[in-house]
């Protein structure tokens, strides 16, 4: 490896960044129950009645929210997760991901 050769005055930098982390985003829609998204929430974020309730409302309010972060994969299966269990209960619910800054 020339980088560290002695006869190379080359320093490595060694380049050890953290993954870049992503969000998972709340998206509003006109029908599905308030309750229900509450009830999407809780089971798969993990997230209390009270942080629930207030996501929901920021989202059905403002037309979005964020709801957590995490690594790619794990946002990508949640999003996922959560928006199936409103397809199969016939709702329109929505759940996406986007990489934070
Ligand atoms: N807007 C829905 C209603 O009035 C409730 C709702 C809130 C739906 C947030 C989706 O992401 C959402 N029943």
């Amino acid at each position: 490896m020339s980088n560290n050769d002695t006869t190379n005055q080359t320093k490595t930098i060694p380049k050890v960044e953290r993954p870049r982390l992503h969000k998972v985003i709340l998206v509003n829609d006109d029908f599905t129950p308030r309750e229900f998204v509450v009830t999407v929430l809780k089971s798969v974020f993990r997230m209390t009645e009270e942080q629930s309730y207030k996501v929901m409302v920021t989202a059905h309010q403002r037309g979005v929210c964020v709801v957590a972060v995490f690594t790619r994969d794990v946002a990508e299966s949640k999003a996922t997760a959560a928006t199936d269990m409103g397809r199969r209960a016939g709702h329109p619910l929505m759940f996406t991901t986007e990489p934070e800054e």
